[in-house]
């Protein structure tokens, strides 16, 4: 069958609220031996590690630890359109595995009148924005927004990594450093490797002097965001994982099947996920776990989620609902004193809690300026900024 005809013959998209099965999700805090989580050392000793592998395993890939070497080249750059309020580091990531060198690009915008370490927000980028046209007008990446208020802004282009393309996405770091992953039924594919890329972005951050490594924002919109709660999950050193409109194997429960499916998302972009999800085209009730285990990880850590009222494609419901049912661990674990409305409503909203962030807004897909607002609130408030 060609990827036209797969399309035809699967489940037909819909977007009815009635049509959607009785949820019956795999439990948070039940270990796979069926003991009981309890404390905060079975979550970071056994669940959490066995959710993270289990998600690895069926869904994303692998994300690779082991490299030989990495190395920092750092340029300061004084021209940049950004000039007049922020100073701009060009920096080389250099990892090297097996005699083979991958080169990633960053740039890291820092408030020009920074006395101390600032903390910052790492953008996982797939639209080209400020790595290609330095384009001062964009709102995907709004650097002086950012920095004005108090934070460093850094962004990463996937392409250094693993361009998002169906043809070339091998052409990177899965090519150069992990060939042994493309013909793995449970290795790296796209997704994994914009997660990788992010945990090598930290691995800089955290040698910069000018920068709160222990402050760190990870955040990316749809298919970015499903890659930045895949970061999350997998390196414990962001303090913020934001997820902007990730949908359909990001924040979206699979299981509820409305919008965006697990086969939909697995014929139109074969290399983002493993090859073991696509065993769950149009069967998401046998699929062992779901996305609010996914946001479950990312505790103690803090979670942010946010949806925009016209992204049904995306299931703001099903968003809400997976960060609603995934920070049980927060509350019952850690002890958060929680507070979501009972009853979802597609209504404009802010919910700021302690560890656990969520805004639905007007308007389509996209990463806004008033996103961005929102997501800077919920950082100053975490980091006791206001
Ligand atoms: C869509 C895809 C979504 C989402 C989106 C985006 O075409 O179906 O899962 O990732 O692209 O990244 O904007």
């Amino acid at each position: 069958l060609g990827a036209q005809q797969l399309v035809l013959a699967q489940r037909p998209i819909h977007y009815d609220e009635s049509k959607v099965p009785d949820l019956i999700l795999p439990d948070v805090l039940v270990g796979y031996d069926g003991s009981l989580i309890k404390t905060p050392g079975d979550w970071e000793y056994q669940r959490r590690p066995e959710l993270v592998a289990k998600f690895a395993d069926q869904v994303y890939g692998q994300v690779p630890k082991d490299f030989d070497q990495i190395a920092f080249e750092v340029k300061a750059q004084p021209n940049h359109p950004h000039s007049k309020y922020s100073n701009l580091k060009e920096v080389a990531i250099y990892i090297s595995r097996k005699g083979k060198t991958q080169i990633m690009q960053v740039k890291l915008y820092l408030p020009k009148d920074a006395n101390k370490p600032v903390p910052v927000f790492v953008l996982i980028s797939h639209r080209n924005v400020e790595t290609v046209t330095g384009d001062i007008e964009n709102r995907f990446f709004p650097v002086e927004q950012i920095v004005s208020r108090g934070y460093a802004a850094a962004i990463f282009d996937v392409e250094f990594v693993s361009p998002d393309d169906p043809d070339r996405y091998t052409v990177g770091i899965l090519d150069e450093l992990y060939p042994e992953q493309k013909t793995m039924p449970n290795g790296m594919k796209g997704l994994s490797a914009w997660a990788w890329g992010a945990v090598r972005v930290m691995d800089y951050l955290e040698k910069d002097p000018e920068v709160d490594a222990s402050r760190a924002a990870v955040i990316g919109h749809s298919r970015g965001g499903k890659a930045a709660l895949w970061t999350g999950a997998n390196d414990t050193r962001w303090a913020i994982t934001i997820s902007n409109e990730s949908g359909c194997g990001g924040a979206a429960l699979s299981k509820r099947m409305i919008g965006e499916t697990v086969n939909r998302i697995n014929t139109g972009f074969p290399y983002w996920f493993s090859d073991n999800f696509k065993a769950y085209n149009d069967k998401e009730d046998e699929l062992p776990l779901d996305q609010h285990q996914l946001i479950a990880s990312i505790a103690p850590r803090a979670v942010y989620v946010g949806s925009s009222k016209d992204d049904t494609w995306a299931d703001p419901k099903g968003e809400f609902l997976s960060l609603k049912i995934g920070s049980q661990v927060y509350s019952e674990i850690y002890g958060l004193d929680l507070d979501f409305p009972e009853d979802y409503k597609l209504e404009v909203q802010t919910i700021h809690q302690k560890n656990v962030g969520y805004h639905l807004r007007e308007g389509k897909h996209d990463l806004t300026a008033y996103d961005w607002g929102k997501v800077l609130d919920f950082a100053d408030m975490q980091y006791g900024l206001k």
